[in-house]
């Protein structure tokens, strides 16, 4: 390099720092908020100036990717009128953004050497183990399945960082730190001190805990409790069953009452409790917003003009894929033996006017779980958690229709695992399972939150992949491909390597069975050239 363009380069770096630093700043105001629960005085003008900032350095130095996550975070900012409260929309739409900025900054300062979609946009996952060799061998692991790990090497470290960045979920060992035989415990019950809703902990334990011990572990945040080695699929399995979990989607409720001051109290009440509502106060609508919002609950008030309560719970019964959904009246209505008429036309819960909001959110959080649990057992593969083949038609059915009305390409991935017989026939049946569910999660991590992942068969599996083009899908499918055929799979005190082999069809105008056929003979086409590979048409 010459003198001058070393030089150049310094000041390239210098004036990189600095947009990387505002773009913190930005990060670090968002975060704070997020901690807090609830906006600090100034939120939307702070984030504001420190964005208009950041804009005006990543222009000056050309960096392009955090102009334009800046320029997301902005265009979300002026959509959030001055001196009103924040709502779930604009917070989305920021999260969006800011997801987007931290998705710029971290690729940079991790050096990462290709892309990997999804992996930090996640709030990171701490680990706090003596052994470090085993941490950086987790860390390691968890990077291929999209994770972002840190590990702690005492427990001021850990909760410093704590207190910086709360994390998604903390792995700690129950005598981390050395000294007491509960450290670890202890380490937790002062950092979960500093938080209102407790991060999910597990923790790993050289001895099975006594029952003080684990009651400890329980009320400092313990969601599980290992004592015996975890090998770090199984770790790793676990760490995505609580980190996947928070936070879960809001429900989406709609509510149908003619009363438009009712019907407002009830908005209000929802979107305090971070749910997303639709409110009707015309119940001849109900039809059209059924299909368009697709509710989890619905709230209906049991009289109305034009209609009762439990004639419109009645028509939407009527509709096979709202068998499940929970039905809620409101009424002002005392009468016991009304109330139980009412519900048996279809309803599931009865709640009297005037309604305590408290009541009501508890109610509503109650019966969406249990919805989402039952629609899971309906929709959902037990070993996996991934769509059944059913579903997963369906959806491919329904994405079609959505590609064919707005002009979106759409493609449909087959994939199958190479050689699986012979792997249950070296290994036995659980490895076999276990890898399976290691395929599912390594997906779930790497596709995006719309794409859609079923497991057709055995050990097929289907993708359907919206707004993609055939070449993207092979991009990513191949990246897929080339990170899981690397990943170590322990068995009996070995390590062994598994692959799978994809067809990648776009959608051309075909029938959905068409679809699958295509993208089943380009599979076969894989299989056939010798396997490990992504075949695409033509
Ligand atoms: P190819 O590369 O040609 O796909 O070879 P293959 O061995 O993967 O294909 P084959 O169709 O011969 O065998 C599929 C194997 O998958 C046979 C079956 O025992 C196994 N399998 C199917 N479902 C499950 C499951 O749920 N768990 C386990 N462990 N194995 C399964
Ligand atoms: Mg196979």
């Amino acid at each position: 390099m010459t003198d001058t363009s070393s030089q150049q380069e310094k000041l390239r770096q210098h004036f990189a720092r600095r947009v990387t630093t505002q773009a913190r700043v930005v990060l670090e105001t968002w975060q704070k908020f997020l901690e807090a629960g609830e906006p600090p005085p100034g939120l939307r003008e702070d984030l504001m100036v420190t964005t208009e900032k950041l804009v005006k350095y990543a222009r000056r130095f050309e960096m392009t990717d955090h102009e334009a996550a800046g320029d997301s975070i902005r265009t979300a900012l002026e959509i959030w009128p001055e001196g009103r409260p924040i709502n779930t929309e604009i917070r989305e739409n920021l999260q969006r953004g800011m997801d987007q900025l931290s998705r710029c900054t971290l690729r940079r300062s991790d050096q990462q050497e290709d892309e990997t979609p999804r992996t930090w946009l996640r709030t990171p996952i701490y680990l706090a183990f003596n052994d470090s060799d085993y941490a950086q061998r987790i860390i390691r692991q968890m990077e291929f399945f999209g994770f972002r790990a840190a590990a702690f090497a005492t427990p001021d470290e850990l909760d410093a960082e704590c207190a910086r960045n709360k994390p998604e979920t903390i792995v700690i060992d129950v005598d981390f730190g050395g000294g007491e035989a509960t450290a670890g415990i202890a380490t937790m019950e002062r950092i979960q001190q500093r938080h209102e809703t407790p991060i999910p902990v597990l923790y790993m334990s050289r001895e099975d805990g006594s029952i003080e011990t684990r009651l400890r572990a329980v009320r400092s945040g313990g969601e599980e409790f290992f004592y015996q080695a975890l090998d770090p699929g199984q770790l790793i399995e676990k760490i995505e069953h609580y980190s996947y979990a928070h936070p879960p989607d809001p429900y989406r409720v709609m509510v149908v009452d003619d009363s438009k001051a009712q019907a407002k109290y009830i908005e209000n009440v929802l979107q305090k409790a971070g749910m997303r509502s639709r409110v009707l106060t015309d119940p001849m609508e109900v039809i059209d917003a059924l299909d368009e919002f697709s509710p989890e609950i619905i709230i209906l008030d049991m009289y109305m003009p034009g209609c009762t309560g439990t004639e419109l719970a009645k028509v939407i019964r009527q509709q096979d894929h709202l068998h499940s959904v929970p039905i809620i009246y409101l009424s002002a209505e005392e009468d016991v033996s009304k109330q139980l008429h009412a519900m048996s036309m279809g309803g599931d819960d009865f709640l009297t006017k005037p309604i305590d909001a408290k009541h009501l959110v508890a109610t509503l959080h109650n019966r969406g779980r249990r919805a989402r649990s039952l629609l899971a057992l309906m929709i959902r593969d037990s070993l996996t958690g991934l769509y059944n083949h059913t579903h997963t038609l369906s959806l491919l059915e329904s994405e079609i229709s959505r590609a064919h009305q707005s002009g979106q390409p759409l493609t449909f991935v087959m994939l199958d695992l190479d050689h699986f017989k012979r792997i249950n026939d070296t290994y036995g049946h659980p490895i076999g399972d276990r890898i399976l569910k290691s395929l599912s999660l390594f997906l779930k991590q790497r596709l995006r939150k719309t794409d859609h992942i079923g497991r057709y068969g055995g050990e097929e599996f289907a993708i359907v992949l919206p707004d993609t083009r055939e070449e993207d899908a092979l991009g990513v499918m191949n990246e897929i491909r080339e990170k899981f055929s690397q990943l170590r799979q322990p068995a009996a005190g070995t390590d062994f390597h598994v692959t799978f082999s994809c067809g990648v069809a776009q959608w051309w105008g075909e029938s959905p069975q068409e679809l699958c056929e295509r993208a089943d003979t380009l599979l076969y086409g894989a299989k056939s050239e010798g396997r490990n590979q992504v075949v695409a048409g033509d």
